[in-house]
């Protein structure tokens, strides 16, 4: 993590390249398919209710309306698409209704993803059915500052949901957030924790913390994009098969910020307006990005 920056851009560069085309970039598309309300009380999150943000909470989309996104999505050339739910955990029922979403998406050809919070075994086996490629589930933060983070859950909580994923036979997708006021040595412990997994998760989304009114956001000093930079590249190197998406905070970074990122081996984004509920670059600005630094989109899954 310490090294001298074009040292450890070089050893990001060379591992990237050892595994991937370093000129594709996969392209998701996020959508907040059951937003705010959340109680839980994660310290960096909009739709928590422990966090006076003014967002309004809605229910569960129907599925219809999910699937209209999701077409459009495809037609703009996206080849992933992730729905997230602010829930502590999924009840039956509705997990019934994400299950259908699953089935369509897959259905259009895209890889799918969805972020639910805690799951039991049973809850992941039956996304496993619906054809579900990948369960995004954060570890957030290094295992010591956690705390200072979250309390209505624990760090072990997090890794049981990620075992039933890994159990279900279920991708894992577990990355964390930088920029919450934690040490350099925190962002190590991050990409420590995450390295050290038993298996490495196949897709590891590094966030920059976004959004305003949330106690990490109104107490935490801006982190310095370089250091952002180093949190991709040693995730790179430390996880070099992995996917590697430069996800939240790319809407307060310039071009060049980004294309340090792209170089340290991030290999996703997310496209599109929106996040889950915070700004993210307008299509138009993040084509023209690929066209500067001469990227393509990853080609869609083969079926
Ligand atoms: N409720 C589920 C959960 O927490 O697992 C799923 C949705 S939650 C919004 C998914 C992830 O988004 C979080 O684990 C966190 O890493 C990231 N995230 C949430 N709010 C963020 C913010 N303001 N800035 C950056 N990343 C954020
Ligand atoms: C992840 O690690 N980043 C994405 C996805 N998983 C669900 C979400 C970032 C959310 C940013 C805050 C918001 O828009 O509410
Ligand atoms: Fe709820 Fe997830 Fe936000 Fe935490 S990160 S408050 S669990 S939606």
């Amino acid at each position: 993590f310490a090294l001298p920056f074009p040292e450890l851009m070089f050893r990001a560069q060379s591992v990237h390249r050892a595994h991937f085309d370093p000129s594709q970039v996969q392209v998701s598309q996020l959508l907040s398919i059951k937003t705010g309300g959340c109680p839980e009380d994660c310290g960096y999150c909009t739709q928590s209710v422990h966090n006076n943000t003014g967002l309004k909470a809605t229910k569960l989309m129907e599925v219809e309306a999910v699937l209209a996104e999701a077409r459009a999505a495809k037609e703009s050339g996206v080849s992933r698409f992730c729905m997230g739910a602010a829930w502590r955990n999924p009840k039956d029922k509705d997990l019934d209704t994400v299950c259908a979403m699953v089935e369509g998406v897959k259905a259009l050809g895209m890889e799918t993803c969805v972020t639910l919070g805690m799951l039991t075994g049973d809850q992941a086996l039956r996304l496993k059915e619906s054809g579900l490629d990948y369960y995004n589930h954060n570890i957030d933060t290094s295992p010591e500052y956690y705390r200072h983070v979250i309390t209505t859950r624990t760090y072990q909580d997090r890794l049981d949901t990620l075992e039933a994923v890994r159990t279900a036979g279920i991708n894992v997708c577990c990355g964390g957030i930088v920029g919450m006021g934690e040490s350099q040595e925190d962002r190590v412990g991050l990409i420590h924790a995450l390295a050290t997994l038993p298996v490495h998760p196949e897709s590891v989304p590094i966030n920059a913390l976004v959004g305003t009114g949330t106690p990490a956001a109104d107490t935490s000093p801006k982190l310095p994009h370089l250091d952002f930079v180093r949190t991709i590249a040693v995730a790179r190197i430390t996880m070099p098969k992995s996917m590697v998406r430069l996800s939240a905070g790319r809407e307060d970074m310039s071009d060049e910020t980004q294309a340090l990122c792209f170089m340290a081996g991030a290999n996703s984004i997310f496209y599109g307006p929106k996040l889950l509920t915070t700004p993210n670059p307008v299509a138009d600005a993040d084509r023209a990005l690929f066209a500067k630094l001469g990227l393509l989109p990853m080609p869609l899954p083969e079926r």
